[in-house]
């Protein structure tokens, strides 16, 4: 079994419920949540002009092959409401990127392990540094706290006030 990382954003709709609905798919499609991060409300990261997401990190146990996992977690997306356009950065109901998968390192054209823009966002490596400031980034060779203590982003991630229930 490998430690499995996401992270959930969200910032059209309900954006609670659209965040709690892929934590329900995601358990029972993909496996058991063994921990989150708390909800965090960050500010757009790459395209100012849209509303301001809600973000999560998750933390499972799986040993699924990486391009199936990848398939699954786009039909949650799909099933949850998400459009896809040409836009970069585009406003989403709902997003799950992979950001660790054990020690992997994929670079194909539809997956990209680790995360490639996870060490230059504030919004995915605060929420990830609650969950697993320890856990080592396999190509940088730092911890998950070293990378946000050198992170350049300035934009803002604050608590949000939603419990995150996993179980
Ligand atoms: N996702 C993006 C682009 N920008 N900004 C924030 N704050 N949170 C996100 O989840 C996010 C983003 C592309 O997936
Ligand atoms: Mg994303
Ligand atoms: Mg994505």
């Amino acid at each position: 079994m490998k430690a499995l990382y996401l992270l959930l954003g969200s910032n059209i709709g309900d954006r609670s419920l659209n965040i709690e609905n892929a934590i329900r798919l995601i358990s029972s499609e993909i496996g058991p949540v063994l921990n989150a991060s708390s909800c965090y409300e960050t500010e757009p990261w790459g395209n100012i002009d849209q509303g301001l997401f809600l973000n999560v990190a998750l933390h499972l146990s799986c040993n699924m092959d990486p391009f199936l996992l990848l398939r699954k977690l786009l039909s949650i997306e799909q099933r949850l409401g998400r459009t896809r356009n040409l836009e970069q950065n585009a406003a989403r109901v709902i997003d799950i990127d992979i950001l660790f998968y054990g020690d992997e390192i994929i670079s194909s054209e539809s997956l990209i392990i680790p995360h490639p823009r996870m060490q230059i966002r504030r919004f995915v490596l605060v929420p990830m540094n609650e969950i697993a400031p320890d856990v080592i980034h396999p190509i940088e060779g730092v911890s998950i706290s070293e990378l946000l203590g050198s992170c350049p982003d300035v934009l803002n991630v604050c608590l949000f006030d939603y419990v995150v229930n996993y179980q």
